[in-house]
């Protein structure tokens, strides 16, 4: 039995060599490199190419090298076999820490201090007064994300597909309670994950639920925002900045509106990034527990696609 790593677009030979090291009686290879497809019961992906998983008989398991899975089933043909993703306390961390920034980024008035400086402007302004925040999505990364803002006093919202209680947090579920969960919130942040129910959900009818003069931020996916609205939302005061980490199509196309759009601050997709000794050890224990004939770890439930 091997394990095939299908990671486009970066040296793997790190990642191989430590994996081989883990797993010193299996063969660890780099797709399209492998020597003999009918052996690989294991693939290790992110952003597998379409057609990538199929072409491999005998895979029992597909561990996902991040915590979103989306990439995954934009190949209709992916296999039925099991998909764990990567569920840790250090990436959870990672985001809060991004998110701790922008949001005192946005409290402190940074973005408006940095156009400013460009005009050399020399004008104090005391900080803006967010107190509420929501958070769209309570899995592992929003319920960490909403505990650290409740932890700093912010009054806090969270959105989810199923109901949820969480202390000190209101939660709101499913598409009717969306308008109830933003209405107060002076900054809304986006954890949900990108499926076939969140693709463009953040559409005009949406930005029109949120508050006046609210800030957005995107650290899930592209795609559950409609560009075009959330531009309109921006250039009609609706919505006073935005920061983005995520787009439709990465990197973000150097001709798309968003790069110069005054009230946009972007980053390139750095929000949270995976942890490799992390994903090493959860690659290492899910193998040898699909070995054993146990489920793995951190399963995704594929009819819900997250
Ligand atoms: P989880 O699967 O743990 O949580 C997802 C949350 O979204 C859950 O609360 C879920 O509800 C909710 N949700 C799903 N579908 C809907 C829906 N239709 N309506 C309302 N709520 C919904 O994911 P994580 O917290 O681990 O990660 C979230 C996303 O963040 C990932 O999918 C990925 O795309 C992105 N990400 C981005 C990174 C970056 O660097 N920018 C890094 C890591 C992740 P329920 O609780 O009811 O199931
Ligand atoms: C992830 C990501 O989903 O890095 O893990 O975006």
């Amino acid at each position: 039995m091997s394990i095939a790593l299908i990671i486009p677009d970066r040296d793997l030979t790190d990642l191989q060599q430590r994996l081989q090291q883990a797993l010193p009686q299996t063969k660890v290879e780099i797709w399209p490199n492998v020597t003999e497809v009918e052996q690989v019961s294991f693939a290790l992906v992110w952003k597998p190419p379409v057609g990538s998983l199929s072409s491999l008989p005998n895979l029992n398991a597909i561990q996902c090298f991040g915590a979103g899975v989306d990439a995954i089933f934009l190949d209709k043909a992916v296999p039925s076999v099991p998909i764990a993703r990567i569920i840790d306390d250090r990436l959870n961390q990672t985001m809060v820490n991004y998110l701790d920034a922008i949001v005192s980024h946005y409290r402190l008035r940074f973005d408006r201090f940095s156009q400013q400086q460009q005009q050399q402007v020399w004008k104090p302004k005391s900080p803006r007064k967010l107190a509420n925040i929501c958070i769209l999505g309570l899995g592992e990364l929003g319920t960490a994300a909403a505990k650290h803002f409740v932890s700093l006093g912010y009054k806090v919202s969270g959105w989810s597909r199923r109901a949820k209680n969480l202390s000190q947090i209101s939660c709101y579920h499913g598409d009717a309670e969306l308008a109830m969960a933003v209405a107060e919130a002076d900054v809304v942040i986006c954890l949900l994950p990108l499926t076939a129910q969140t693709e463009n959900l953040l559409d005009a009818q949406a930005f029109a639920k949120f508050k006046n003069d609210s800030i957005f931020i995107n650290v899930a996916r592209g795609a559950i925002v409609d560009d075009q609205a959330l531009i309109a939302a921006l250039n009609s005061g609706k919505l006073q900045a935005a920061c983005l980490d995520v787009f439709r199509q990465e990197p973000l196309p150097t001709d798309h509106p968003f790069w110069q759009h005054p009230a946009i601050f972007i980053t390139p997709h750095i929000s949270a990034v995976t942890n490799i000794e992390s994903a090493i050890e959860q690659t290492v224990i899910n193998y040898q527990r699909q070995q054993q004939g146990l489920a793995m770890l951190n399963l995704i439930d594929r009819t819900q696609g997250y």
